[in-house]
């Protein structure tokens, strides 16, 4: 007897989704910000038991597409409600409900087995806990609803035992010792990403891309070379910063935790380049890995 099938991930930005598909997976496959709209990808973490293959799948954050990006993005959700034999409805503490309404019918019209996830309870109280587990179940009947906290792992465990019950009896989608869908490279750029979140404000982070040029693994060390994408000029000098220090520190933390991440010495080159528009332009989106339909 084997089980397996897909789980998938999804609701508002910043809920918490990330976080726990990297916690059932115990690598970080996904970035995390406290901004919105972190994730851009569907991005597969798959767990593999000797008698189950879970394959999750971290989706963005559902929002009203402005641009063809955004658009590309609310595709992969499309997608990851497709192809469920589990969803997994993620919501937060104080959070109403998803400001899409065909996606949020999709999920209280599901015919497969909807686990709500009610996250972040770790800055919640009872009080406040027990009236939204109510109000969620009289919006979402079709949901099982668990009061997790993703972050200190509370209940990730109970989470994690319930999906392998739901999963289908099915032979394996992947090879056993797979553990995503997403090249090298994607992680490096995703890496980057991560710490242009992290570290400018406002648009800055929303228009840049990553594009790593060169991975090339040896004995010892990995030597990759990155190009961070901005849509304009004056981007372009924010992003390097007085002297290139922004650029530096970004380059820095990026190198550490992709030392992790592979377990080698990492040699990374950064520079950044000008792409108008591409966040609209189709062809340059195919080439990133969006617009795959
Ligand atoms: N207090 C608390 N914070 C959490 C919890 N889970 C996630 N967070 C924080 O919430 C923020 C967003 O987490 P992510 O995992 O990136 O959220 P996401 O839903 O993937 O966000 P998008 O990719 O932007 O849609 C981060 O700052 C996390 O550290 C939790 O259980 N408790
Ligand atoms: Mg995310």
């Amino acid at each position: 007897m084997h089980k397996a099938g897909f789980v998938n991930i999804i609701g508002n930005p910043n809920v918490g989704k990330s976080t726990l598909m990297n916690a059932f997976v115990g690598e970080k496959l996904s970035i995390i910000t406290s901004k919105a709209q972190t994730t851009r990808h569907r991005i597969l973490g798959i767990v593999n038991g000797e008698n189950f293959q879970m394959v999750l799948s971290d989706t963005p954050g559902i929002i009203k597409p402005a641009y063809e990006l955004q658009e590309s993005m609310m595709d992969f959700v499309k997608s990851a409600f497709d192809d469920a034999d589990v969803l997994i409805y993620m919501v937060e503490i104080g959070e109403k409900e998803l400001k899409d309404d065909a996606f949020f019918n999709k999920i209280t019209n599901s015919k497969i087995p909807v686990l709500l996830l009610l996250n972040k309870i770790d800055t919640s109280n009872q009080e406040q806990l027990e009236e939204q587990v109510q109000a969620w179940s009289e919006k979402v009947p079709n949901a099982e609803i668990f009061a997790i906290s993703a972050l200190e792992g509370f209940q990730v465990q109970e989470v994690f035992t319930r999906i392998i019950e739901l999963l289908p009896d099915s032979p394996p989608f992947y090879p056993k010792d797979q553990l995503t869908d997403k090249p090298e490279r994607f992680f490096v750029n995703e890496t980057i990403r991560e710490k242009i979140l992290l570290h400018y404000k406002k648009e800055i982070p929303y228009a840049v891309e990553i594009d790593t040029e060169e991975f090339l693994e040896e004995d010892d060390i990995i030597r990759m070379r990155s190009v961070i994408m901005v849509e304009r000029d004056t981007q372009k000098g924010i992003i390097i910063g007085h002297k290139g220090s922004a650029l530096k520190r970004v380059g820095i933390e990026a190198r550490k935790d992709l030392e992790k991440f592979f377990g080698k010495q990492i040699h990374l080159e950064l520079y950044v380049k000008v792409n108008k528009n591409w966040r609209s332009n189709t062809n340059q989106l195919k080439r990133f890995g969006y617009n795959q339909k």
